[in-house]
């Protein structure tokens, strides 16, 4: 049976820059090795236990229209966060990470942003030269006031976190489960004080 969404999560960035991965990642605990273009709508839901709450995450990934630089106003309606990827081994990838927060502020201004530099193993073990640096990345994230991390799905660094930092953080911003309890108490006395109201 599916739950409703609580907390809608948008995945964006340049094709190939690696998001269907980090998604798989998160959902699976697997690497696709071989490319493949997301198609056809692709989303999932897992519940994840944080702050003793269970919160229902929705993920939206891209299917394939991040190449036109066109996402639908559907897309990123409700998103509560948006996880902006680039690959940290291609500069342009980057470039156009600036782009995409700029499209889902405007969309979606109460949407958090996350900036990802995506595939970090690739520099880690000599397999390509790194051609967005570390601390570029994190001040461009401080300048757009956005949270920054890098990831690699092959290896799985980082991933978890990063989801589980994005749950924390909407969980940290609903109602405290105390405000809730006596939400409910205070429901309920006026309840009481209702029937004893009540003339029959
Ligand atoms: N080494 C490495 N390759 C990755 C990583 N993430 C994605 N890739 C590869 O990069 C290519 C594009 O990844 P994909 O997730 O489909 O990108 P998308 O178009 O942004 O969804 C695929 O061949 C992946 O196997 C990573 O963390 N490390
Ligand atoms: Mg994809």
């Amino acid at each position: 049976m599916s739950s409703r969404v609580q907390l809608k999560v948008v995945l964006l960035g340049q094709m190939d820059c690696g998001k269907t991965c980090l998604v798989t990642r998160y959902m699976s605990g697997t690497f696709l090795p071989r490319s493949q273009t997301t198609i056809g709508a692709a989303f999932c839901q897992r519940n994840v236990r944080v702050r003793q709450r269970n919160i229902v995450v929705g993920i939206w990934d891209t299917a394939g229209m991040e190449q036109f630089r066109s996402m639908s106003s559907q897309y990123y309606r409700g998103a509560k966060a948006a996880v902006v990827c680039y690959d940290v081994t291609v500069g342009e990838s980057f470039g156009d990470a600036r782009f995409w927060i700029k499209e889902v502020q405007k969309s979606e201004p109460n949407c958090k942003v996350y900036l990802c530099g995506c595939k970090v193993d690739l520099v880690r073990n000599g397999e390509k030269r790194r051609e967005v640096d570390e601390h570029n990345a994190a001040d461009f994230a401080e300048e757009y006031e956005t949270t920054f991390t890098e990831t690699s799905s092959k290896t799985g660094e980082n991933v978890d976190k990063l989801f589980l930092k994005i749950v924390e953080d909407y969980a940290d911003l609903l109602p405290s489960l105390e405000e809730d309890e006596s939400a409910v108490t205070a429901l309920e006395e006026s309840n009481k004080s209702a029937f004893s109201k009540c003339p029959c």
